[in-house]
């Protein structure tokens, strides 16, 4: 039975995805690396200097410690810029319906992200205040495929793992849960989303009868 579920954030609850792309994007071009939609899919929910060095590998390129920090800041400068502007309205439709039914019946609402701006995210997004806990990039050592995120976020909710769902648009993020001994549901590309148990388009989509069957 289902007694929590842990949301992943960007493109799950809100579409940042594309602006981690467009940033990353941005970036690439000015180092001369190619970079497309497609190579964007490895970088989701995989964290910031994980998906930097991804790219970087890509162009073959090798940098120091210093350089790595300083195109990790202008990455994120982007980045945030680009998501300044976001209000509620940039949530998913579904997830305030789902989290409300949720509520009703018990079941807890955790957050995990690999991104350090996940609080910030939230916050502007209205819906802080809805989860029993929010587990971070700021908070753990190891990133999506590693379980630790979502192993905090069952900590923190006071659930253990095989009473958890946990929710990601990313094949980082569905090992992470697998590897948490979580189920996993999926969002966007079944093809992509290998490991997961269902995968749905978009959150609207998923029902809570079947949250509570799997
Ligand atoms: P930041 P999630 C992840 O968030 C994104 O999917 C990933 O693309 C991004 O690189 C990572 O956060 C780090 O983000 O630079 O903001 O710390 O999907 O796990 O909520
Ligand atoms: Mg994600």
């Amino acid at each position: 039975s289902c007694r929590a579920v842990i949301f992943d954030l960007d493109g799950v609850l809100t579409d940042t995805a594309i602006y981690h792309f467009y940033a990353w994007k941005a970036l690439a071009d000015e180092l001369g690396i190619n970079f497309t939609e497609h190579d964007n899919e490895q970088l989701k929910g995989v964290d910031r200097l994980g998906s930097l060095r991804w790219i970087l590998q890509k162009g073959g390129l090798t940098l120091s410690e210093a350089e790595e920090a300083r195109l990790m800041q202008q990455k994120n400068a982007h980045y945030l810029e680009l998501i300044d502007h976001i209000t509620p309205d940039n949530l998913y439709p579904g997830v305030t319906a789902l989290f409300t039914q949720l509520k009703r019946h018990g079941i807890k609402i955790g957050l995990a992200s690999a991104s350090k701006n996940a609080a910030f995210v939230v916050e502007r997004l209205g819906i802080a205040a809805q989860f029993d806990y929010i587990a971070d990039a700021n908070q753990v050592l190891n990133s999506k495929p590693d379980p630790e995120v979502f192993l905090l976020a069952a900590k923190g909710l006071a659930v253990a793992p095989q009473y958890c769902i946990g929710v990601e648009d990313a094949l980082a993020g569905i090992e992470a849960i697998n590897r948490a001994g979580m189920k996993a549901i999926g969002i966007g590309d079944a093809k992509v989303l290998s490991g997961a148990i269902r995968v749905y388009p978009a959150v609207k989509a998923i029902t809570l009868e079947e949250l509570l069957s799997v």
